[in-house]
């Protein structure tokens, strides 16, 4: 049999654990990067609703009491925009370069995106979807909805200037902002 590294995470026979859910971007921004390497993952899915996140032993693995984590061995990583920084290092290969080019500029514009994704866009998704996951409200207020068109906003204005959000070719700031805003779109704004 040929064993390739979608069987085998190269240089590494420790299978990758991840704690996630299917609708959660984050959660997702990991999964595509995974894909898109030919990595393999174990799954653990806490049931958020349940509070299966809040638990002490769930803090202990991620104080921060978010999805998604990751696991490589002895080593937990929480935050998806470091743990697909942390996966590109490690089993990226040639494609390091072309996702998280080196280029010190090209690199800061990407970062730009990925700490924009998290601080701001990801930010305003979730000040939606999380109480309406948990049944305390059944629609968006104007507020989310003015915010998350500025988020748009942004986006396209990047959009503007180049095919991607950091230039003209696919990168890791993509991948989330891209997660991101299929989680935005399923958001019922009317
Ligand atoms: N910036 C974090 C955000 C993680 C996050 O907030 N994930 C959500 C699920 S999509 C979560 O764990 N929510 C649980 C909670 O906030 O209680 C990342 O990119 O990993």
């Amino acid at each position: 049999m040929r064993i390739t590294k979608t069987l085998w995470n190269k240089a590494s026979a420790a299978r990758l654990l991840l704690y996630k859910r299917d609708a959660s971007p984050p959660s997702n921004a990991v999964r595509v990067l995974g894909a898109m390497l030919g990595l393999q993952f174990d799954f653990e899915e806490p049931d958020l609703l349940q509070m299966e996140h809040r638990t002490p032993e769930y803090r202990k693995i991620n104080p921060m009491a978010t999805i998604p984590v990751l696991k490589d061995g002895d080593f937990t990583l929480a935050e998806s925009h470091a743990i697909n920084l942390y996966l590109l290092s490690k089993y990226g290969g040639e494609q390091k370069e072309v996702l998280y080019p080196s280029d010190l500029k090209t690199r800061a514009v990407i970062d730009q995106c990925l700490f924009f994704d998290a601080g701001m866009l990801f930010r305003r998704l979730l000040e939606v979807s999380q109480p309406a996951f948990i049944g305390k409200i059944d629609s968006a207020s104007s507020t989310h909805i003015r915010n998350i068109e500025e988020g748009y906003g942004i986006v396209e204005t990047y959009l503007e200037s180049s095919p991607y959000v950091a230039g003209d070719r696919l990168t890791l700031a993509d991948i989330s902002l891209g997660c991101t805003v299929a989680g935005l779109e399923g958001i019922n704004i009317q």
